[in-house]
């Protein structure tokens, strides 16, 4: 019945019960304005669902239970791990006040500008997985919005136990560690079927506030519930390519028992760099920009110019095939930088 036109009559209705809708949710922010107490209390957002969130206090040790809240208009973009003043009476929360980010983890919105996907974070744990293999990037997609953002980050290679199913999952493990480890980057390797394959990642995790990040499928929801067995979670199975079907839906904070905060979010396939230019993009590639300092170039796209540093460090091996195609990939999606200096030599 789709695209049926709706008589004067039906649309008058629906008009209706929206308008009833919007004055309810309305009226409820007023009554709970009127009835808090002035007293505002310091509390972070645990999760957004579209004009609400929860918000849980920030007490001593811990956090309290989790308050449904509405908004006060004007509060700009409210996001999971924000710090914020709110106040309740008889079950319900309104928040009052944002505080300034530290740290946000952002993309490229579709509708322009960014979306701000957590805030305040210490930590991004960028997990990858023996299956679904990381496509070509994803990692180092990852390791450039931490780099540019100023967030420290860690590899987590999940499910390691897959490496004793085959030589090549196990081939695959040793040469994914290696080239981030290589790369001066912490890598620690996981899985959710032992206990002691947690242990590090525990450790890791004690006293911060580390946000989970990594394409579908990986198991970044799993790895919180293997953190937190008495926590119930929305865990994905894969699909027949062994590829993700974006189980979690919205970022979301955890307390860990050790006291640190944990942030799960959704995996995206596709973590644009549109607005990034493509000397923005060398910052996840320190390999590729060292070679990149003897092109005879300024400008140079390490491509097929003369005199070009990268090709020269191909040519000798001390930088990888793997890294130069991830390389190319990705700053083939970045703009170029608005003046380009054509052809001036160094
Ligand atoms: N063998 C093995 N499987 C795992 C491990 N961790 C997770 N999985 C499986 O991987 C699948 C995907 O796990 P999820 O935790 O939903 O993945 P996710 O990263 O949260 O995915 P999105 O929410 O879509 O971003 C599930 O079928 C898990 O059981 C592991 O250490 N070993
Ligand atoms: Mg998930
Ligand atoms: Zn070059």
């Amino acid at each position: 019945m789709a695209g049926r036109k709706l008589t004067r009559q039906q649309a008058f209705r629906i008009k209706k019960v929206q308008a009833e809708r919007i004055e309810r949710a309305q009226r409820k922010a007023e009554r709970v304005e009127h009835a808090v107490d002035e007293e505002a209390q310091a509390g972070v957002v645990i999760t957004r669902h579209g004009a609400t969130a929860e918000v849980a206090a920030i007490e001593q040790d811990a956090l309290g239970d989790p308050v449904h809240c509405h908004l006060r208009s004007n509060l700009g973009e409210v996001v999971c791990g924000d710090r914020v003043s709110f106040c309740v009476a008889d079950g319900e929360g309104l928040v009052t006040a944002v505080e300034p980010r530290t740290r946000r983890l952002a993309r490229p919105s579709p509708f322009g500008g960014d979306k701000v996907m957590a805030a305040n974070i210490d930590q991004l744990l960028i997990v990858g997985a023996l299956m679904p293999l990381p496509g070509p990037d994803t990692i180092d997609r990852f390791l450039i919005a931490a780099e540019l953002t100023g967030i420290e980050a860690v590899v987590v290679l999940n499910k390691i136990d897959l490496a004793a199913r085959s030589e090549e999952l196990d081939e695959l493990r040793q040469d994914l560690g290696d080239v981030y480890r290589e790369l001066g980057h912490r890598v620690i390797e996981t899985s959710i079927t032992r206990a002691e394959d947690l242990a590090e990642l525990r450790a890791a995790l004690s006293g911060r506030t580390s946000a989970l990040v990594g394409q579908s499928g990986v198991g970044k929801s799993s790895l919180v519930q293997a953190l937190l067995p008495d926590q119930y979670l929305r865990v994905g199975a894969l699909d027949e390519r062994g590829q993700g079907k974006h189980t979690t839906s919205q970022g979301r904070l955890y307390t860990l028992p050790s006291g640190g905060w944990l942030i799960d979010s959704p995996g995206i396939r596709a973590f644009g760099l549109s607005d990034l230019h493509r000397d923005q993009v060398l910052v996840g590639f320190p390999d590729v920009a060292e070679a990149a300092s003897l092109c005879k170039f300024r400008d140079c796209k390490h491509e097929s110019e003369p005199g070009c540093g990268v090709h020269a460090a191909l040519d000798e091996e001390t930088l990888s095939e793997l890294r130069y195609d991830n390389y190319l990939a990705l700053a083939a999606e970045a703009v170029a930088p608005k003046h380009p200096r054509k052809g001036r030599e160094r």
